[in-house]
């Protein structure tokens, strides 16, 4: 019996229920066609590495300088994580222990900050996230926060629009780096605009890193002062966070991410992380992004042919926001309709929107996780050719059951890893 089904066996038994669920999910992950911008699949090695034994030690503190004994393989772990991320992105100072990009985000805020300084950060309706200032947010209540938007002449950033309210605000600091923006900043604009009224130049690349890693995005490094990201979304490793900044200002993020907000780092999520960024140094990787990227054009180019309008008129990332309200529609109705036949996207506001986040006039469309299926332009088009047919079908349900197959059929063909 192979080490996986040995484990699957055991868990099986110890535990049933959360077998089930775990079986469960696996065969959703199969069988659905995955669109949300934000997922991807793992390899099995960074699977393996994140289900590893590394779960069960604690190492606080940071290699050669732990609080507990027998840190030796653990520390071997951080620092491959942490130099593979170094050489990665061509940065200075890398840490790897912040559970997750809200974590990493706070360490910067934390570190940069004191409570009651202003930011100005991109508000949630257009593009935004909620750790950049939204008022449901820490980052909201902590701190005065100056929102910024895209134009609403052509939807993207106009950044003699931002250097005014920055002009005007004064922010501590500039907080870039979006959840559901399709396009290519202008980052030396950012930093220009930042650093002329005093504040620092925050860039949270969560989304686009793994774009950003392989040459396919614009990098912030040698613009922006503190870099955030996730390490699960189009760079394609285990849910957590990393930040990088210069050598100076690395002393005091290492001190606020550890002991300043968290314990004992998660060391099996750390050696995955290493696995990833390992595997995003490949040239293999570079394939994937370029794919990622083709593939967005590729689809967002089938929906504008069927008469659905695209955010901005395109995209130049992985992610594209469909403006569903041209046709009457919610971002809600289509995320249910599509979620009934196997294709799983998330409604999302759209800069102005008139809907609340929890209708919404778009859904966001990403292609990192099918493209790790191994999904190119042939599929998009079939892809947009069910979506377009789906989102007509609205209110009608006359096609479920055979865009159902049409769907299965697509996912049937391309395995996961
Ligand atoms: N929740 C993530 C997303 O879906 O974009 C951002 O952290």
């Amino acid at each position: 019996m192979n080490a996986r089904l040995l484990e699957q066996a055991t868990l099986a038994l110890a535990d049933p229920e959360i077998y089930r669920s775990i079986q469960g999910e696996e065969e959703r992950q199969l069988r659905n066609l995955e669109l949300i911008a934000s997922e991807n699949y793992v390899s099995a090695a960074v699977r393996e590495a994140a289900g590893s034994v590394m779960t069960n030690k604690y190492a606080e503190g940071y290699p050669g300088r732990r609080y507990y004994g027998g840190c030796e393989y653990v520390d071997v772990a951080e620092t491959l994580a942490v130099e593979r991320l170094k050489t990665l992105f061509g940065a200075a100072y890398a840490n790897v222990q912040p559970h997750s990009g809200a974590q990493a985000n706070m360490a910067v805020y934390f570190t940069a900050l004191q409570p009651g300084d202003t930011i100005m950060g991109t508000a949630l309706d257009h593009g935004g996230h909620l750790t950049h200032g939204s008022k449901v947010s820490f980052s909201g209540k902590m701190y005065k926060v100056v929102t910024y938007g895209v134009s609403r002449r052509n939807e993207r950033f106009d950044y003699d629009e931002i250097r005014a309210i920055a002009q005007t605000h004064k922010p501590k600091m500039l907080v870039t780096g979006w959840s559901a923006y399709a396009r290519i900043p202008d980052w030396k604009a950012f930093a220009d605009i930042a650093h002329e009224v005093g504040a620092s130049l925050f860039a949270d690349i969560a989304h686009v890193a793994g774009l950003v890693a392989a040459g396919f995005h614009p990098t912030p490094v040698g613009h922006a002062d503190y870099i955030t990201s996730t390490t699960h979304k189009t760079l394609r490793g285990p849910r957590g966070g990393v930040i990088l900044t210069d050598a100076e200002r690395g002393k005091a993020i290492a001190k606020t991410v550890f002991p300043g907000l968290q314990g004992g780092p998660l060391m099996h999520v750390i050696a995955a992380k290493a696995v990833c960024f390992g595997e995003a140094l490949k040239p293999e990787f570079k394939d994937y992004a370029r794919q990622v990227v083709a593939n967005a054009k590729r689809l967002a180019r089938g929906l504008e042919s069927q008469g659905w309008r695209i955010v901005t008129g395109g995209t130049d990332n992985h992610l594209m926001l469909v403006d569903v309200s041209v046709r009457g529609l919610t971002g809600k109705a289509v995320e249910e309709y599509l979620d009934d036949i196997g294709i799983t996207v998330n409604k999302n506001t759209i800069p102005f929107d008139k809907n609340p986040p929890a209708v919404a006039s778009g859904i966001r469309l990403g292609t990192p996780a099918i493209t790790t299926r191994g999904m190119k332009e042939p599929e998009m088009d079939e892809i947009a050719q069910i979506m377009g047919a789906a989102m007509e079908d609205i209110g009608k349900g006359l096609r479920r059951s055979t865009l159902r197959s049409r769907v299965y059929e697509l996912t049937s063909a391309f395995g996961v890893p």
